[in-house]
């Protein structure tokens, strides 16, 4: 299963007790103190790993706690450290706090690590509180108590270009015959229901990550179809592919159409770099090709996933988007 957004709740542990303890030994009626600290709590830590790509461990497991520090003892020994717990997640995974809205991570890069709740710190000891005036003091620190958080995660498939378009455009089969992705393909509207990443490469070391979402249509935006929740897949894409049906009269409409959605999404979507595609082109006879070519002019590109025609075409004008770097574009 697909889960692109969970709320769940971190606890770090709490500081251990600093110990009030005086030495005993022989011959000496009056040790100093030697209460030792209490150990620190335990830290929740949030952890990229590039293997998951979805948040679903988390939809059954809601709450992540870690163990409180140990009081300390006699004899000037600390408690020892509570011991951290460590969540793991995919790459593009951003970390809300639940209550205030405010991001307090986007985290990445494999291995990238946030401490979300920090564990508390752990008491002093007695040792601490002895002064001229105090040779004996009976007091030692409480551990500070550690933190409790909610937060929301949201996961936000990291590609370089994301496929919009109507149910049974051809965006999965655009995806199968460009990359090894194999998503599901079939003649009825909405059969993506979760996003799929496909890896297209195109030199040696040149690739292009491509997201394929599920099907937009008209009324989206107020959750007609599967609604525009999966928009935020492409939303740090550099560049936005849309797909239109060439096998449709009225394709350009769906154009149109598409674009109103996004924007109702979010106003900056649409004014990211995109490339128009029109598909099916097996369909067509020559002279419609001609006279569709003609009548678009630059900046439309014609091809048919099914018999991979005019794909380089389309790898061509991915990469040159891809090139204007993407981060001036990035929205949140
Ligand atoms: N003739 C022809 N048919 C195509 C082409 N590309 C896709 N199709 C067919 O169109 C139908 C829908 O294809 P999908 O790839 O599932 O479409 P989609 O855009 O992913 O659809 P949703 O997942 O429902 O949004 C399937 O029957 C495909 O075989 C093409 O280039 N030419
Ligand atoms: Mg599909």
């Amino acid at each position: 299963m697909f889960v692109d957004l969970v709320e769940i709740e971190v606890k770090s542990g709490n500081g251990g007790p600093g110990c009030v303890s005086f030495r005993r030994e022989k011959f000496v009626p009056k040790g100093g103190p030697d209460g030792g600290d209490g150990g620190e709590g335990g830290s929740v830590f949030i952890q990229v790993d590039s293997n998951l790509n979805t948040l679903m461990d988390l939809k059954y497991r809601k709450s992540y706690k870690a163990t409180n520090g140990q009081p300390g003892k006699g004899g000037n020994k600390s408690g020892e450290d509570g011991k951290d717990v460590t969540v793991r997640v995919p790459p593009g995974t951003m970390i809300f706090n639940a209550e205030t809205d405010e991001l307090l991570a986007d985290l990445i890069e494999d291995g990238e690590k946030y401490r979300a709740a920090k564990g508390g710190i752990g008491g002093r000891g007695n040792t601490h509180f002895k002064s001229p005036t105090n040779q004996s003091p009976r007091h030692a620190d409480s551990g500070r108590p550690g933190e409790r958080l909610r937060l929301r995660l949201e996961l936000k498939l990291i590609a370089d270009v994301g496929l919009v378009g109507y149910p049974n455009a051809g965006k999965s089969s655009l995806l199968k015959a460009m990359s090894e992705a194999k998503p599901k393909i079939a003649d009825y509207p909405f059969t993506t229901l979760n996003p799929n990443i496909g890896i297209v490469n195109v030199e040696e070391f040149e690739i292009i990550r491509m997201a394929d979402i599920p099907g937009i249509i008209d009324g989206a935006s107020v959750g007609k179809g599967l609604g525009l929740q999966f928009l935020r897949h492409i939303e740090r894409t550099s560049v936005l592919l849309y797909l239109l049906d060439g096998e449709k009269n009225d394709f350009l409409e769906d154009y149109n159409v598409l674009k109103q959605e996004l924007e109702q999404y979010n106003w900056r979507l649409p004014t990211k770099p995109s490339i128009v595609c029109i598909n099916k082109i097996d369909l067509w006879d020559e002279e419609m090709i001609t006279l569709w070519k003609a009548e678009l002019g630059e900046g439309y590109i014609f091809i048919s996933a099914k018999e991979k025609i005019g794909l380089d075409d389309l790898k061509a004008a991915i990469l040159k988007h891809k090139g204007e770097d993407n981060k001036e574009n990035e929205f949140e």
